[in-house]
């Protein structure tokens, strides 16, 4: 197969781990005889410093005139420290997506059995974890009218969901479960947010359309503690742009760091695949961050496009540098080993599996 892959490095670790993630890319283009191209693009503080915009033009019909956008992460502290600046690196990547009609953001949370003691809870806690966040990704509070008031120092963010918007996600959601646990987890504030009332009146309408899934709803706040005391007790979890952004980051705590959690950012056309981690702008050029969550992405990519042997070779792949300890420091605290030594151990060991390979 062949496929045109927009690159897009982003700022911190960004180059460092999407480094990896071609050299794994180009290992499966030989294992298996594909063909990769990979297109480099702008975007974030970088893109800022070059040419003013944090999603220059170029970069937009880069991303839609490929396959899929392999991203990295962006962000730097000099725009979050300055409240007063006018752009900032986060807008290119919400524009990206809106743009690209990416609206649903899908974040597998999996224990590793040979990491189970990374986690910093315990072993009976979050072993058997296996869900996935289905976290609406083009609207809510993130896209909602804002305004900020200079006469009285007010500001306002308006948080706005259509039934279609949260239609489209949640039958994902319901087809997703189909093939897994059979259990939807609609995480809301439905106690006090209409936006949510809404969600629920459409997620349990749509839910009598599948009746083999389970539909259960979770306010936010307690499905924050129910997700750290008893994870394996989820399968889907159906959120919005928000409460899905947080519950994510919290997830990556039972895997052992957030290092390790991929995504898929998927729409009627576009995808693009992305660590669920940021810019980390201590580890840039260090050498020392995990570069697992964008490989892992990579994984995703390939399942995207129904490579499903390629992509089960990522995995195993990734499963094997676990089980030989060759991990980032993140993992395990007295790890000598850095990115680039990962992401060669991992991209050296993609190879064809025999056919009896299994995830867990
Ligand atoms: P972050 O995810 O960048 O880092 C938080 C902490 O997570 C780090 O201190 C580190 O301990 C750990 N971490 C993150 N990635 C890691 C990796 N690959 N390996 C090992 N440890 C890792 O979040 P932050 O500090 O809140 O934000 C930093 C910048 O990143 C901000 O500008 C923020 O807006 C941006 N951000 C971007 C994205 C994205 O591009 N999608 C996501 C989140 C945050
Ligand atoms: C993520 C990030 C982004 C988000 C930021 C950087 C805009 O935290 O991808 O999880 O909130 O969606
Ligand atoms: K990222
Ligand atoms: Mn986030």
């Amino acid at each position: 197969m062949h496929l045109d892959i927009a690159v897009l490095e982003g700022d911190g670790i960004g180059p460092e781990v999407v480094a990896q993630s071609i050299k794994c890319l180009r290992s499966v283009e030989e294992t298996f005889g594909h063909s990769f191209t990979f297109k480099k693009g702008l975007i974030g503080a970088s893109a800022i410093k070059q040419t003013g915009s944090p999603l220059p033009k170029e970069t937009l019909k880069l991303c839609k005139n490929t396959d899929a956008t392999l991203f990295g992460s962006l962000g730097l502290p000099e725009f979050d420290d300055d409240p007063k600046a006018k752009v900032w690196p986060e807008q290119g990547l919400l524009k990206l997506r809106k743009k690209l009609g990416l609206f649903a953001n899908i974040r597998p949370v999996k224990v590793f059995p040979s990491l189970i003691k990374q986690s910093p809870l315990s072993k009976t806690q979050v072993k058997h974890t296996d869900l996935v966040i289905f976290r609406e990704l083009s609207g809510g509070i993130y896209y909602g009218e804002k305004s900020f008031n200079q006469d009285n120092n007010s500001a306002t963010d308006t948080c706005t969901y259509t039934e279609a918007e949260i239609s489209r996600i949640t039958h994902l959601a319901f087809k997703s479960a189909r093939s897994r646990k059979k259990k939807v987890t609609l995480v809301d504030k439905a106690n006090v947010l209409e936006t949510s009332r809404l969600w629920r009146r459409v997620v349990q309408s749509i839910s009598e359309s599948y009746p083999d899934v389970t539909l259960n709803c979770l306010f936010i706040d307690n499905a924050a503690v129910q997700m750290i005391l008893n994870p394996s007790q989820f399968d889907v979890i159906l959120t919005d742009n928000m409460f899905g952004d947080i519950l994510s980051d919290q997830g990556s705590v039972i895997a052992g760091s957030i290092g390790l959690l991929p995504s898929a950012s998927v729409g009627l056309e576009h995808a693009m695949f992305e660590p669920i981690h940021g810019s980390y702008p201590d580890a840039a050029g260090k050498n020392i961050a995990n570069p697992v969550a964008s490989i892992l992405s990579v994984a995703m990519l390939l399942q995207h496009f129904k490579m499903n042997e390629e992509s089960d070779a990522v995995v195993a792949a990734v499963l094997k540098s676990f089980s030989k300890k060759i991990v980032t420091p993140d993992i395990l605290g007295s790890s000598k080993y850095g990115t680039n030594y990962v992401g060669d151990f991992i991209a050296n060991n993609i190879m064809e599996l025999d056919g009896s390979f299994k995830i867990n």
